[in-house]
This record gives C-alpha cells, sequence and structure tokens, in this order.
C-alpha cells in the first residue's frame, strides 16, 4: 500500500499559469519551440486539477503589434511572431482552457519588449484581488517569458512551484533551459511534476 502524501495540496490561495501556449510557439509556428506540443496534453491534465478544485486559472499570451521591436526586421532578435489577432497569436486548439479562465496579453508596446508575464500587465492585480499566494507555472518558454515570469513573481512574494514537466525551452544556446531552471531555484521556486500531486 502507498501511504505516501502527494508533494504538493492544492487549496485556496493556489493559481494555475499556463504561459504562452501559442499557435506560433508550437510545430509550424513562427518561433516554434523544440519539443513544445508535449506540454499540451500535460498542461490539460493541471487545467483538470485546478478546475475541479474551483482555482484560476491564468493563460498569458505574447502579444505584439505587427513591428514589434523584437522581430528579425526591426533589428531584434526573433522572426515575427505573436502579431496580436493573428492565428500564430492564438492559444494552441488543442489546450482545454476553462471558459472563465484569465487571459493576460504581454509585450504589447511596439518599442518595448517583455520577457515577464507581470511587465505592464494587470496580472500582480488579479491575483492580488483573487486572494493568491502560490502560483504553479508552466509553459513557454522555459528560457525566456517562464523564466522572467517566475522570477518576478519570487520577487513579489509568491510561493512559486515551477511544472518542469509543462515547460520546454528555446535553448538558443545548448542548456539555456537547464541554467534557466537552476536560476528559478536559485530564487526559492520548487518544481513538481503531474505524479506530485496523485
Ligand atoms: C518568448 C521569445 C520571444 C517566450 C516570447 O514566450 O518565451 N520568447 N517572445
Ligand atoms: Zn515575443
Amino acid at each position: 500500500m502507498n501511504t505516501t502524501a502527494p508533494a504538493f495540496r492544492l487549496s485556496h490561495g493556489d493559481a494555475l499559469i499556463a504561459v504562452h501556449v501559442q499557435n506560433d510557439f508550437l510545430p509550424g509556428g513562427g518561433l516554434a519551440v523544440p519539443d513544445s506540443a508535449a506540454i499540451v496534453p500535460v498542461l490539460n491534465d493541471y487545467i483538470v486539477l485546478f478546475v475541479r478544485q474551483g482555482l484560476p486559472v491564468i493563460a498569458t499570451r505574447d502579444w505584439h503589434p505587427p513591428h514589434h521591436c523584437s522581430f528579425r526586421q526591426q533589428g531584434g532578435p526573433w522572426p515575427s511572431h505573436c502579431v496580436g489577432g493573428s492565428s500564430g497569436a492564438e492559444f494552441s486548439s488543442g489546450l482545454a482552457l476553462p471558459e472563465n479562465a484569465w487571459v493576460v496579453s504581454q509585450a504589447t508596446r511596439p518599442d518595448k519588449e517583455a520577457y515577464s508575464s507581470f511587465e505592464d500587465t494587470d496580472l500582480a492585480l488579479i491575483l492580488h484581488d483573487l486572494g493568491i499566494r502560490r502560483l504553479f507555472i508552466g509553459g513557454l518558454a522555459a528560457d525566456y517569458c517562464v523564466l522572467n515570469t517566475v522570477l518576478d513573481a519570487r520577487r513579489l512574494g509568491f510561493d512559486v512551484v515551477v511544472l518542469e514537466d509543462a515547460v520546454r525551452a528555446i535553448d538558443a544556446d545548448s542548456g539555456d533551459g537547464r541554467r534557466s531552471l537552476h536560476r528559478m531555484q536559485a530564487q526559492g521556486a520548487r518544481f513538481a511534476v503531474l505524479k506530485d500531486f496523485a
């Protein structure tokens, strides 16, 4: 008999954040993240856990203007991606977001990059109003927007659990993803996989 308690028990004050599960970061997209399709069914399982307990689900999205400064045509590092209102910016049709999911758009200003879902958004306000103290964070990409969202969440005083089986990295430099997880851990983030909630 397995009497081990699950590592994480969800309760009031917890919320799930799915970062940038958008077509352009998935296979065939403008900035496809390696192996990103694998996280969609895993995130769906997490969504079920949160919805079952009546806990908030927040989906953040990269939502750039057409000539965003981060695009190569503007001298930035990235191919064009996640132009607000385009099909590439839509959430993956495979992601089973609940109807009442909160949606937060980031990096919407033409002249400013923003890798954190907290930067120039209402995310902190929403979380405060909902009485959230602990965040479970997954999504794309582990070495950019997940990393910076996690670091900001820690700076703001949230407990953070990174959903390790629901993130993937761009890994422009090999090992970026692994190093990002270490940076999150160094700032007090913890890590979980689905079976820790069983
Ligand atoms: C991201 C690069 C450019 C991300 C967004 O979501 O991690 N990365 N824009
Ligand atoms: Zn972007």
